[in-house]
Parts: C-alpha cells; sequence; structure tokens
C-alpha cells in the first residue's frame, strides 16, 4: 500500500477539515483521533473514497508514514499536546517530524522544539488560522520550530494554504521555536482589536446617531469597497442584515456579553513583558471583560441613569468621520503589534520578515484584508522600519484621517458612548508623535519618594542625578535598573 504523505491526529473541526483539504491537493492523509469511533465516522462517511487511511492506534499511524515520518497534531492546545509528544517520540526515528497546528502558547512551544530536538526529532509549532472554512479551503500557515523541518513540510503546507491574487502563499518559514506561535497569536490580538474597533464603530451609529441595522448593513457595505475592505468588515455587514424568525435583526436579541479563549489576555502579557505600548489590543482585551460584567454593569446603569444627548451635526458626515476613526485606529493597531512583533524577535532571537508575514495574514485568516498588502509594501521598501507611522505611505494617511479621527474621539467623550480603543489609538498617536512627554515630573517624584535618580536634558544618556528634594533626604541613590 501506498505511504501517506503525512499523518493528521486530532479530528475534530479544524483537524477534519485540514486532512480534507490536504487530499484534496494530491496528498495521501493517514489519521488518528483519541476516540477511535471518530476515525472510523470520518472515513465512511466524509473521507470514503479518498486517499485518507484510518488507524486506531499511533503505532499503526506511525507505521503508515513515508519517511521522514511528518505527524501534524491537532488537538486541544495545553496538556494534551505534551502528552501526545510523549507518546510519539518512542516510536518515531531520529529525523522525523512532530508538528503542532493547534494554538499553543509561544513559552510552550520554545520548551517543545528544543525537548524533541534533544530526542533527535525536529518539531514545527505553526499557526493554523481562517476556521473552519479556512482549513477546508485554505488558511493562512505561520510556520515555526527546527529549521531543518521546513523543506519536508513546505511542498504540504505551500500547497493546502491560502494564496493571494497573484498565487503568493498565506505561509512562509516565520523563524526558530516558538517563533511561528507567537506570530499567529499576535495575529489573534490584532483580531481582537479589529472586532473592537468595528464594534464601536457599530455603537458609535447606534448610540449617538440612532441607527437601525438595516441601515448600518448598508453603511458597512459601503466601507468594504474602501480601504476598509476585509473580512471582519464583510461579516459584520452580513450579521447586521440576519433577521431572527420574527424578522427582527437577530444581532440585537444576542446578550452582550463577550467570550475569549486567552489569545489576547497573552497578547497583552507578552506585549506588558517586552514593554511596548500594545495599548490598543490592551482596551480591547478589557473590553471583554467589562462587557462580562453584565449584571454589575445593568445595576450601575440604573444608578446613574445617563442619558445621551440628541445627536445635532451633520450624520453623513459623522457616518464618514467614524470611517476614518475606524481606519486611522487600525493603523495604530498594527503599528503597535508590529512593535511588539520587533521586539520580541530582539529578545527571542528570531529573524522575522515582516513584509511576509503581512502576506501570510493578507488571505486565509480571520484579519485578512486588502490593508495587510500596504503594510507589506510599507517592510518591504524598509524590512528595518521601526514603526508602521513612520513610514511615508502610512504618514500620509494618518495625516488625512486625524481632523475625523479627534471628532470621532471628542463625539464618543462628549455624547458618553464608549470608545476605548479608538481614544486609546489616538493617545498613542498624540503620545507617540510628543518629543516632551511629562514624564520628567514622573522621574522627578520617583527621585523625591525613591531617590531612584533620573537623567538630564543637558548631560549625556547613561548619567543619572539624584536631588535631595526636601533637605531631609541623604544624598544616597537606588539603583538604576528598569524592567
Ligand atoms: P478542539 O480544540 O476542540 O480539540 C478537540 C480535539 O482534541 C479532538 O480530536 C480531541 O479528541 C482531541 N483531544 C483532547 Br480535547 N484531549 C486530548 C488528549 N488528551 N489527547 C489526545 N487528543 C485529545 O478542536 P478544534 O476546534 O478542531 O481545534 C484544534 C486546535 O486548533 C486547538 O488547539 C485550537 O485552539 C486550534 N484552532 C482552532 C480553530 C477553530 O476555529 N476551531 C482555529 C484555529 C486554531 P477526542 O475526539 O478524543 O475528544
Amino acid at each position: 500500500m501506498k505511504k501517506a504523505d503525512i499523518g493528521l491526529i486530532g479530528l475534530a473541526v479544524m483537524g477534519e477539515n485540514l486532512v480534507m483539504n490536504m487530499e484534496s491537493k494530491g496528498f495521501t492523509v493517514a489519521v488518528f483521533n483519541r476516540t477511535t469511533q471518530k476515525v472510523d465516522d470520518f472515513v465512511n462517511g466524509r473521507a470514503k473514497g479518498k486517499n485518507i487511511i484510518g488507524t486506531h492506534s499511533l503505532e499503526e499511524l506511525v507505521s503508515c508514514l513515508e519517511k521522514p515520518r511528518k505527524v501534524f497534531m491537532m488537538v486541544k492546545a495545553g496538556n494534551a499536546v505534551d502528552n501526545m509528544i510523549e507518546r510519539l517520540l518512542p516510536i518515531l526515528e531520529d529525523g522525523d517530524i512532530i508538528i503542532d497546528g493547534g494554538n499553543s502558547h509561544f513559552p510552550d512551544t520554545i520548551r517543545r522544539t528544543a525537548y524533541v530536538e534533544s530526542k533527535g526529532k525536529l518539531y514545527v509549532g505553526t499557526g493554523v488560522s481562517g476556521g473552519e472554512e479556512g482549513a477546508l479551503k485554505g488558511p493562512s500557515m505561520m510556520p515555526g520550530g527546527s529549521p531543518e523541518a521546513w523543506q519536508y513540510v513546505k511542498p504540504i503546507f505551500q500547497s493546502i494554504c491560502a494564496k493571494v491574487e497573484d498565487g503568493s502563499a498565506c505561509c512562509d518559514w516565520v523563524g526558530e521555536n516558538g517563533a511561528g506561535h507567537f506570530v499567529k497569536m499576535v495575529h489573534n490580538g490584532i483580531e481582537y482589536g479589529d472586532m473592537q474597533l468595528i464594534c464601536e464603530a457599530y455603537q458609535l451609529m447606534r448610540d449617538i446617531l440612532g441607527m437601525s441595522d438595516d441601515e448600518m448593513h448598508e453603511v458597512f457595505a459601503q466601507w468594504n469597497k474602501t480601504e476598509l475592505d476585509s473580512y471582519l468588515i464583510e461579516i459584520t455587514r452580513d450579521i447586521l442584515a440576519y433577521k431572527d424568525t420574527d424578522g427582527e435583526p437577530i444581532v440585537e436579541k444576542i446578550l452582550d456579553t463577550a467570550g475569549q479563549k486567552g489569545t489576547g489576555k497573552w497578547t497583552g502579557i507578552a506585549a506588558l513583558d517586552e514593554g511596548v505600548p500594545l495599548t490598543l489590543i490592551g482596551e480591547a482585551v478589557f473590553s471583554r471583560c467589562l462587557s462580562a460584567m453584565k449584571d454589575e454593569r445593568v445595576i450601575a446603569a440604573k444608578a446613574y441613569d445617563r442619558k445621551i444627548p440628541a445627536f445635532t451635526g451633520d450624520k453623513a458626515e459623522m457616518i464618514e468621520a467614524i470611517r476614518k476613526a475606524l481606519y486611522a485606529s487600525k493603523i495604530i493597531s498594527y503599528a503597535q503589534g508590529y512593535t511588539l512583533m520587533r521586539t520580541a524577535a530582539k529578545t527571542y532571537g528570531w529573524n522575522l520578515n515582516y513584509g511576509g508575514i503581512a502576506l501570510m495574514w493578507r488571505g486565509g485568516c480571520i484579519i485578512r484584508s486588502v490593508f495587510l498588502g500596504k503594510i507589506k509594501e510599507a517592510y518591504d521598501n524598509n524590512p528595518q522600519l521601526e514603526n508602521l507611522l513612520l513610514d511615508p505611505y502610512f504618514k500620509g494617511v494618518i495625516e488625512s484621517l486625524v481632523p475625523a479621527w479627534r471628532k470621532v474621539a471628542a463625539a464618543a467623550v462628549t455624547y458618553g458612548v464608549p470608545a476605548p480603543a479608538m481614544t486609546a489609538a489616538l493617545s498613542y498617536f498624540d503620545g507617540y508623535t510628543t518629543e516632551r512627554l511629562p514624564a520628567n515630573l514622573l522621574q522627578a517624584q520617583r527621585d523625591y519618594f525613591g531617590a531612584h535618580t533620573y537623567e538630564r536634558l543637558d548631560s549625556p544618556r547613561g548619567e543619572f542625578f539624584h536631588t535631595n528634594w526636601t533637605g531631609r533626604g541623604g544624598n544616597t541613590a537606588a539603583s538604576t535598573y528598569s524592567v
């Protein structure tokens, strides 16, 4: 019997669809699932008549594979992955490749890569984005791990992944050990940000402008023909038009408490660890937390009984301003996300290809958008770009958007409608483009109460001073480390 090109473990929604995708591209796939009934159901159902081999043990799965063996795990992230690695290592040979396609946390992938390599095997931790449909028709894939493994998995990954208009694959080697899962994590964080911005635009239109879902559906349909053209705007357009059985928009009947599975939180934690101001994604995560406090919000809403004043301006102008504020804030979110990747790359020794990452996100994944093509151009023009805001194209765009962005932020504050991500993005922009921030005063405060010292404008960097502010303190300073 012909050996399989790859083996896949985990026949849940993602695994099954990835198998169908691989098979449709001409690969023979052996499959295994912990609950083996699912293997039988699959091979006798969707996989019937296809080049898909069902197996009932890991040993059987491994025995079906062409060497070097490639075993793709698509199981629940966490302990299940470690357990599976422990069970696979003794039955694989040196040079075989274990792949984890789940949403693993990147420090786990760093640890697992070193561990699997220490046992003579190769490891790939790959982000896979695009949900069920992406898995079947072409996901965005972000692989990292043991560099020697790439030559073996590349033909499979690049044939099953999404492609952009010119045929380029939305999958390329990201970097060593946890780089792929790190980039996938930032992708998910950016997804939180994009979704939050869209939700704020919706709330501003609904609560300040009093617009109906049908009207907003039209607006999102128009926006999808502009620079905002993206999957998330597209599904928002469709969601707003979707009616419940009684003919009313179903979205208005959905409880306003957001769930989360942790990847946004991980991105925020990574930003705090790296000292990167990732304010927009942070606000997006906290907004989900605030939304989850529904019972308390209901009490507080009654206690304060705030009324949103009637809108007095030009409605069409405000809608266009909201579109511009959304676009500007989105640029900030990506600028912040890319800064996080640049900083982490230094910490972990990854040589990330930033234009390549924009291309991987350009198709197949949840944040896919036309806009990512512009980010790719910016990094292709200058791979060392410090911040997207310093790219000439984005500088021009942001400058054209600022007046509308300020108008929307002011309206949100004046009318009392929350827009935490849009306003945080504007504050970041104002902070990033301000030469002199009030941190001089902050340093003085730190030195006043804790002798933490400060540097002076009129002295070289790295020279630290302490002032005896009260005349009562001594001249002994604290050490000057920064975390
Ligand atoms: P789930 O995350 O729900 O995982 C279900 C699979 O994991 C089943 O095959 C299950 O086997 C297996 N599994 C579990 Br649970 N514990 C196991 C263990 N201890 N040992 C072996 N197998 C175990 O499936 P999914 O939604 O398809 O996602 C798979 C991975 O892909 C996850 O890491 C997820 O975060 C990631 N991901 C999901 C999406 C999405 O849109 N759903 C998108 C991108 C990435 P069983 O049948 O025996 O219970």
